[in-house]
């Protein structure tokens, strides 16, 4: 698939301008204005530093149950990615369902993917260079600055690489779905075997709680012998997710 680029200085969030996007499209922002998580979290990214990107792709003719693993392949594909980053000795790059990228533990990318009609846009953040975090979420993000020890890698590099990333993965998952790529997503899974709490709003009286046997290859996750089929984890139990290569 060929990838036509739209970049702005400032946006409100990339994800939005999506909207307008046809299959294909990437849109980038050196700065959003209203950066966006899931369950309407912010997404919190100083202007300039960090790749911005929401990307727009054809869902045209698959099942919902197809689709709703979309985000598990973007995951992967993030990950994928950011490998080609990695210093000697860094900690496993791991996944955390659905969709947050882990390194040493912590964020170093979110993704937001949005379905509108036939299309899905596939939002995402990389943290870059960025080495300060404010308070909220110092405690639990890093970057490729923070884990290279250096902050003058060129973000327009990183793009390249998530694209082409997505570009191979988004093929293998329309072909065969996410049951295509279940073992790479079990392999880095940072969830399984962990004690876990899974909401499915930030106040959610009724969380699902217990032992997490990892991704299923519908891409739903167990918990509890429970399929889960979307919300947000919570590791309880202390546990290594640290792991080192
Ligand atoms: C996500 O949501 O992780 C999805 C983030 C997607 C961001 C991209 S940027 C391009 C496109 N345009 C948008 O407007 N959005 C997409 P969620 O799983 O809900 O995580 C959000 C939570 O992560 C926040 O509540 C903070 O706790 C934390 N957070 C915010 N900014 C962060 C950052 N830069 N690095 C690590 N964690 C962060």
């Amino acid at each position: 698939m060929t990838f036509n680029l739209h970049h702005k200085a400032v946006t409100t969030s990339t994800n939005l301008d999506a909207r307008e996007g046809a299959p294909g499209d990437v849109f980038t922002a050196d700065e959003q204005t209203a950066g966006r998580g899931r369950l309407d979290h912010r997404w919190l990214s100083p202007p300039g530093k960090n790749l911005m990107m929401s990307a727009v792709f054809n869902v045209d003719g698959l099942t919902p149950e197809h689709v709703s693993s979309f985000p598990l392949m973007v995951g992967l594909a993030v990950r994928d990615a950011l490998l080609g980053f990695m210093p000697p000795h860094a900690p496993r790059v791991l996944l955390k369902w659905p969709n947050d990228v882990l390194a040493d533990g912590r964020k170093i990318a979110g993704i937001l993917c949005e379905r509108t009609g036939d299309r899905v846009i596939a939002g995402i953040g990389v943290n870059v260079n960025q080495t300060e975090f404010n308070e909220e979420i110092a405690s639990c993000a890093t970057s490729l600055a923070l884990l290279r020890g250096n902050n003058d890698m060129r973000v327009e590099a990183v793009r390249d690489a998530v694209l082409a990333a997505l570009n191979s993965r988004f093929e293998t998952w329309l072909s065969g779905g996410f049951a295509a790529m279940h073992a790479d997503y079990a392999a880095v899974d940072a969830l399984r075997g962990h004690t876990i709490t899974v909401r499915q709003t930030d106040d959610d009286a009724f969380p699902v709680h217990g032992l997490c046997d990892g991704v299923a290859p519908d891409g739903t996750l167990i918990v509890a012998g429970k399929s889960i089929f979307a919300g947000e984890a919570h590791i309880l139990a202390s546990g290594d997710i640290n792991t080192y290569a």
